[in-house]
């Protein structure tokens, strides 16, 4: 069995108000074009289908057409669930007559137990949940208030969902995962790369990778760089088709695309398709002059870019109005930034600078400084579950 592996494709995002979907539909013809070169038998989406829980209009006929695309006149199955940025309850709807045509979408945690069976694989479908998403199914499930009282972590959950999806194993099959979540080699390791946000996921959220063990293969969404993969040959980000922020601008995190998953009796590999940005993002960080030195900018993909421009060593009194000066030259400026290149000193040498905390931290450390005591765990369990919250809804 052959799978193409995307996720976070996120209809609908801008990026500075400045729209993506044209972007977005471009590489959707080129993950539908690697589709059928490769001969898959069904394209995963693991999750963040949408940016938002209530696309607009234009999003929801793009994603309508690129999955009529895909299962009604490519006939290729669709193994897909929601993330945290999709609406679990709305992204439902339809959902039994859409498994008709083999198109599997998969939205609230209940549905993650009655795996897709084909031939020689188990497709397990597990859409983004939260603490209180699994309180409320085992609940259902007859388990006691205080058992279900005690799932505090998304950990918590999903050492239970997990444990309840490997009862389900079919030994004569192999055993495949699709789900949504910052997923890290070992439990202490912090995301650093980019992810839903610019800040660190933190241990806010991560699971470990050791939780998926059992599992033959794990395709993941919500870390948007494959380079993100907990393990290299088995748990791995696809990572998002198209770059969204002006930090994936940045050459080390270069390399959009998707993965062919192969499938067989005694391997299972994976193998990384590119996708070609129509309209790349380029980060250029340098001086005034050398920004508007034709030497400098010639080389440059003027016009056929966007730019996020970073200007070093500035003096803002000299130029009126720097943004139309630099799109004369450039093109879309999508981003345009300032930065002293001499280093300033830092007032408080001990704390670490916002931008590198994990919202949890951040605010454990503000707590600290106004106090003078660490947050209780009870109050710390009511920060995780506040930015859970906030991570669903962002
Ligand atoms: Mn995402």
């Amino acid at each position: 069995m052959k799978l193409l592996h995307t996720a976070d494709w996120h209809i609908g995002r801008t990026l500075n108000g400045y729209s993506l979907l044209a972007e977005q539909e471009q590489a959707f013809q080129q993950i539908l074009q690697i589709a059928l070169d490769e001969h898959v038998d069904g394209i995963v989406v693991a999750g963040d289908l949408y940016d938002r829980a209530v696309p607009n209009t234009d999003a929801v006929t793009a994603l309508d057409h690129m999955f009529r695309a895909i299962n009604i006149e490519h006939q290729l199955p669709i193994y897909a669930i929601s993330g945290n940025h999709d609406g679990a309850k709305r992204l439902n709807y339809g959902r039994e007559w859409l498994a008709n045509t083999g198109f599997h979408l998969n939205t609230l945690l209940e549905e993650a137990f009655t795996p897709i069976e084909t031939a020689s694989t188990q497709i397990f479908l597990l859409p983004f949940f939260d603490p209180m998403d699994a309180r409320v199914y085992y609940s259902h499930q007859g388990m006691s208030e205080d058992q279900t009282k005690a799932i505090h972590t998304i950990n918590d959950a999903m050492q239970l969902v997990i444990a309840d999806l490997v009862k389900l194993f079919d030994p004569q099959k192999r055993h495949l995962l699709v789900t949504h979540f910052a997923v890290t080699a070992s439990a202490d390791d912090e995301l650093d790369l980019t992810s839903e946000t610019t800040s660190k996921v933190g241990g806010l959220a991560s699971l470990p990778a050791s939780l998926f063990e059992a599992f033959d293969y794990v395709m993941l969404g919500h870390i948007h760089t494959r380079l993100a993969s907990p393990m290299k040959d088995k748990i791995r980000y696809a990572g998002s088709p198209v770059k969204f922020n002006v930090k994936e601008a940045n050459p080390k995190f270069h390399g959009k695309g998707v993965e062919i998953v192969d499938i067989t009796a005694d391997h299972i590999t994976h193998t990384f398709k590119p996708i070609t940005p129509h309209t790349d993002l380029i980060a250029l960080k340098a001086p005034w002059k050398t920004l508007t030195d034709p030497e400098y900018y010639h080389q440059q993909p003027c016009n056929q870019a966007w730019f996020a421009i970073t200007i070093e060593d500035f003096d803002r009194s000299q130029h009126l109005n720097v943004r139309a000066e630099l799109q004369k030259i450039y093109g879309t400026v999508v981003e345009l930034d300032y930065a002293d290149t001499q280093a300033k000193p830092i007032d408080h040498p001990e704390t670490a600078t916002p931008g590198t905390l994990s919202p949890d931290d951040l605010v454990g450390q503000f707590f600290h400084a106004v106090t003078g005591h660490d947050l209780s765990q009870p109050q710390q369990r009511l920060v995780d579950n506040i930015f859970i919250d906030l991570s669903q809804e962002e």
